[in-house]
C-alpha cells in the first residue's frame, strides 16, 4: 500500500481485489451501454448481485447508457459500499481521439457524483487498462492527476487506487510519487 496526503486528503494506491473494498462508493470500468461485461465489470455484478444491473437497465432506458467520459450511479447491492459508480473509459486507439480528456472525465464525473452523494471515501480501479488498452502509464498519470486536482473541492476524504496485479500496482504507485502538490 502506498499513499499522499494532497490538500489534506488521502490518495492510496491498493494491490487486490475491488470487491473486496469497504468503501462509499465503488468505480465500476463499465461500457457505455451499462451492459455488464468481462473484467472488473464482471466482478462487481458478480459480487453485487442482480439489483446493480436491474439500475443499469433502468438507467439504459431513460437516458440510452452512459456515454463515454461520462458516469452514473446504481445501488451497490451486495457489495460492502453504498454506490456502484459505473464510468465508460476510452477505447484507447493511439492517443488522438481524445482520450486522455475522457479519461480524465470519467474521474471527474466519478468524483462529483460521489461527492453529491456525501461519499467519504470512494474506489476507483485501473480505468481502461484492460479490455480498452490505455497504456497504464499513461493513464495511471492522468487518473492520478485528476483526482488530486478534484480532491480538494469534494466532500471526500479517501481515494483509493485498487490495481489487481502487482505490475500495475507498481506503476500506480510509482505515479503517486512523482505526483507533485
Ligand atoms: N478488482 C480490481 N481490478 C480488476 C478486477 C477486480 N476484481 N478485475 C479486473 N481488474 P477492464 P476497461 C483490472 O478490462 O479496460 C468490460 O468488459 C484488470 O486487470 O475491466 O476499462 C466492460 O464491460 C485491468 O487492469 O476495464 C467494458 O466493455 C483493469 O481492472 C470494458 O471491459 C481494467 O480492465 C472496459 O474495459
Amino acid at each position: 500500500m502506498k499513499e499522499k496526503v494532497i490538500d489534506g486528503k488521502t490518495i492510496r494506491i491498493i494491490q487486490g481485489d475491488i470487491t473486496d473494498q469497504k468503501a462509499d462508493a465503488i468505480v465500476n470500468a463499465a461500457n457505455s451501454k451499462l451492459l455488464g461485461g468481462g473484467g472488473v465489470d464482471g466482478a462487481i455484478h458478480r459480487a453485487g448481485g442482480s439489483s446493480i444491473m436491474a439500475e443499469c437497465d433502468r438507467i439504459r432506458k431513460e437516458k440510452g447508457g452512459c456515454p463515454t467520459g461520462t458516469a452514473v450511479a446504481t445501488t451497490a447491492g451486495e457489495l460492502n459500499a453504498r454506490y456502484v459508480i459505473h464510468t465508460a473509459g476510452p477505447v484507447w486507439t493511439g492517443g488522438e481521439k481524445g482520450e486522455a480528456e475522457l479519461l480524465a472525465s470519467c474521474h471527474r464525473e466519478s468524483i462529483r457524483i460521489a461527492s453529491d452523494k456525501d461519499c467519504r471515501v470512494i474506489a476507483f480501479p485501473g480505468i481502461s487498462i484492460g479490455a480498452y488498452r490505455y497504456p497504464a502509464e499513461q493513464a495511471a498519470e492522468i487518473s492520478l492527476a485528476t483526482v488530486a486536482a478534484e480532491l480538494g473541492e469534494s466532500g471526500l476524504e479517501e481515494v483509493r487506487f485498487v490495481l489487481f496485479s502487482s505490475k500495475n500496482y507498481d506503476i500506480y504507485a510509482n505515479a503517486l510519487e512523482r505526483l507533485e502538490k
